[in-house]
């Protein structure tokens, strides 16, 4: 089984695809980058992208949005992680913990799936912590100041790929996808 997957973002594609290919289906990315409304929830943020993206791409696809949610912050970043991480990036991030005992944080991914007449959603997310510092080398984004289980994203290479908010919202989405075909 084939799906397309709409994102401008390289690494976010290749870790989509190698857990694809766990359930035995084959993603193909459709590089492209495209306005996402602020604001809302991220599962408003999703479905609202791929309702406008259904206008200029071939249905049925899916895409998908991610954010970066710190308790102490009231869940900053969140839906605007990636201007957070355009601006301040990590070093911003830590500055802002600079002193605050409370590390706990979540990174979440909602799926949005469009079939060409509706559109369905499909959400993951692990809990872990804002390291100290930035470590490791693999990855992309905040990887390198989350971390689960004492270790950073950046630090587990594929490992992140068994236990990442996007591999929890994909085995919803490919058990969903296979059952349905
Ligand atoms: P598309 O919208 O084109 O898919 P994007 O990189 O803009 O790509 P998001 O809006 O979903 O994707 O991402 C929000 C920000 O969170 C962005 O800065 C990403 O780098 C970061 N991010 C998303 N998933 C991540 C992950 O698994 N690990 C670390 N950072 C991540």
């Amino acid at each position: 089984m084939k799906v397309r997957f709409v994102t401008s973002n390289r690494s976010k594609f290749e870790e989509v695809r190698k857990i694809g290919d766990s359930y035995g289906i084959e993603v193909g990315w459709v590089e492209k980058e495209y306005m996402e409304p602020q604001g809302g929830e991220l599962e408003d943020v999703a479905r609202i992208s791929a309702e406008i993206l259904a206008n200029e791409v071939e249905t049925p696809f899916f895409i998908e949005d991610s954010g970066l949610f710190i308790h102490a912050l009231k869940g900053f970043p969140g839906v605007y992680s990636s201007y957070v991480f355009k601006t301040i990036g990590n070093e911003g991030i830590l500055r802002l913990m600079e002193g605050i005992k409370n590390r706990d944080a979540s990174f979440v991914c909602v799926i949005a799936y469009h079939d060409g007449e509706s559109i369905r959603t499909f959400r993951g997310e692990v809990k872990g912590k804002i390291a100290g510092e930035m470590r490791g080398g693999y990855g992309f984004g905040y990887d390198p100041i989350f971390e689960v289980d004492g270790r950073t994203f950046a630090e587990m290479g594929d490992e992140k790929n068994e236990v990442s908010h996007r591999r929890r919202a994909l085995e919803k989405f490919f058990s969903w996808l296979a059952k349905s075909f």
